[in-house]
């Protein structure tokens, strides 16, 4: 890997429009074919882009049975596990509606109502993860979401990949379409004749699945454009050389757009660490992957201190951010930007990315700088209430009429008045 001596311009934003244009043109065309002829497209799509014939356009009891006889009981019971400690971590995210009262008799508040139909897209193929699927569910799930649709694309035989399918049956999801691509995001968008639309998609995918996203929010709300995954260590020189490489190589086997960067003022553990990435890739059956997306994205940017390199962390602001230092707490108040924050040797980013209850759906492409992992609020959205008591109205209505009038809305501060003639109207009916 390069030893870089850090320089002020460490970033990781990468153009997301850049070479989308012609797929654009594809994602608008297959929107506007979903939205006009229905379940006519999706099957269309389904046979000529993932070469499967399909009967019913959602998943049937049958194969939800299939799937579990040729998932490992063992995979089971990880992903009931892995239920439980994302649930409970999600748990303590819930937030209560709230009201306040005053003497002159007004009540305010907030209350909080989930969303009533969310959309979860699952990608099928090599990048089958049934992980995400917990990820974007259960937080739907903590949030009382009344109807959640999991859509994924099929195989040429029309079936969804397995451990999809048990990871959807775990949670309890009952409706699961069989499609992909920007149609599956134009029909949970819009609606078919056996697709109800939904209010919110959330879900990783690929460019036609990220653009298609894009071009329907205001219709719907989606959760992110989600960039390529990104890990950036901070270790000084107690930290393991085989750990480190280990922890990068995790990152950089997702894809060859991954970035993994090591942040350190040891330049011994930066030696060591790029000795050991490329043992350890000899024996990585995503070498060629992990191979080019460290030679494209992967760096050890030397520092002159901690201090410095936990700066550059914040300039990066990663999605994960692992602390491989001793006294790691020591630094947690002073990293301001990162999606998750990894503190000590035995927090491999894997045991989130899994298993320990926090989303691993987090910003990225130096989003975290104003931006949150996914969680409960996304699925809920909130209404504000207002009441005011006859002499609430009557002790501030000259002031809410005067900030009417130099709107230059007559209309607002006669609204308000009127109820303070409200005696002399009736005397005059
Ligand atoms: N590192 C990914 C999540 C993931 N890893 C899913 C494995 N499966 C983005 O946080
Ligand atoms: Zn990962």
């Amino acid at each position: 890997m390069k030893i870089i001596q850090v320089d002020e311009h460490v970033s990781l934003r990468r153009d997301p429009d850049s070479g989308n244009e012609e797929t654009q043109v594809i994602v608008d065309e297959i929107i506007a074919e979903v939205r006009k002829n229905g379940d006519e497209a999706l099957r269309a799509y389904t046979k000529k882009l993932d070469g499967a014939a399909l009967d019913s356009l959602f998943v049937n009891e049958m194969e939800r049975a299939q799937a579990y006889k040729v998932i490992d009981t063992r995979i089971v019971e990880a992903i009931r596990q892995a239920i439980a400690n994302i649930r409970d971590f999600h748990e303590r995210q819930r937030t209560e509606s709230w009201m306040t009262t005053k003497e002159n008799g007004t009540i305010l508040g907030q209350q909080i109502t989930p969303l009533d139909a969310v959309g979860v897209y699952v990608p099928g193929g090599k990048a089958a993860y049934p992980s995400t699927i917990l990820m974007d569910v259960i937080p739907a799930q903590v949030a009382s979401v009344d109807r959640i649709v999991v859509t994924s694309p099929p195989d040429e035989s029309g079936l969804l990949h397995p451990a999809v399918l048990v990871a959807a049956s775990e949670l309890g999801v009952e409706t699961i379409l069989k499609v992909g691509g920007a149609q599956a995001i134009a029909s949970l968008a819009y609606g078919t004749e056996s697709v109800t639309a939904v209010d919110k998609i959330v879900g990783p995918g690929n460019a036609f699945v990220a653009l298609a996203k894009r071009a329907v929010f205001g219709q719907v709300d989606i959760d992110m454009i989600a960039g390529p995954s990104e890990i950036v260590i901070l270790a000084d020189d107690s930290a393991r050389p085989d750990y480190v490489a280990a922890d990068l190589l995790s990152q950089a086997e997702h894809e060859e757009r991954a970035t993994a960067i090591v942040v350190t003022p040891s330049k011994m553990l930066a030696e060591k660490v790029s000795a050991e990435v490329e043992r350890q890739l000899k024996g990585l059956p995503r070498a060629s992957i992990a191979r080019e997306a460290l030679n494209n994205f992967g760096a050890i940017y030397l520092t002159a201190d901690l201090n410095e390199a936990v700066d550059v962390v914040n300039t990066l602001a990663p999605e994960h951010v692992e602390v491989l230092c001793n006294e790691p707490f020591q630094h947690l108040g002073k990293i301001k930007h990162a999606g998750a924050i990894f503190l000590g040797e035995n927090s491999a980013e894997s045991v989130g990315d899994y298993f320990a209850g926090p989303n691993h759906v987090l910003p990225t492409n130096g989003t975290a700088r104003f931006s949150s992992p996914l969680t409960v609020d996304d699925f809920l959205k909130k209404s504000s209430i207002i009441h005011y008591s006859e002499e609430a109205l009557s002790q501030n209505s000259d002031m809410i009429a005067s900030l009417a009038r130099v709107e230059d809305f007559e209309a607002h501060a006669r609204a308000v008045e009127i109820r303070q003639k409200k005696d002399v109207r009736q005397k005059d009916e």
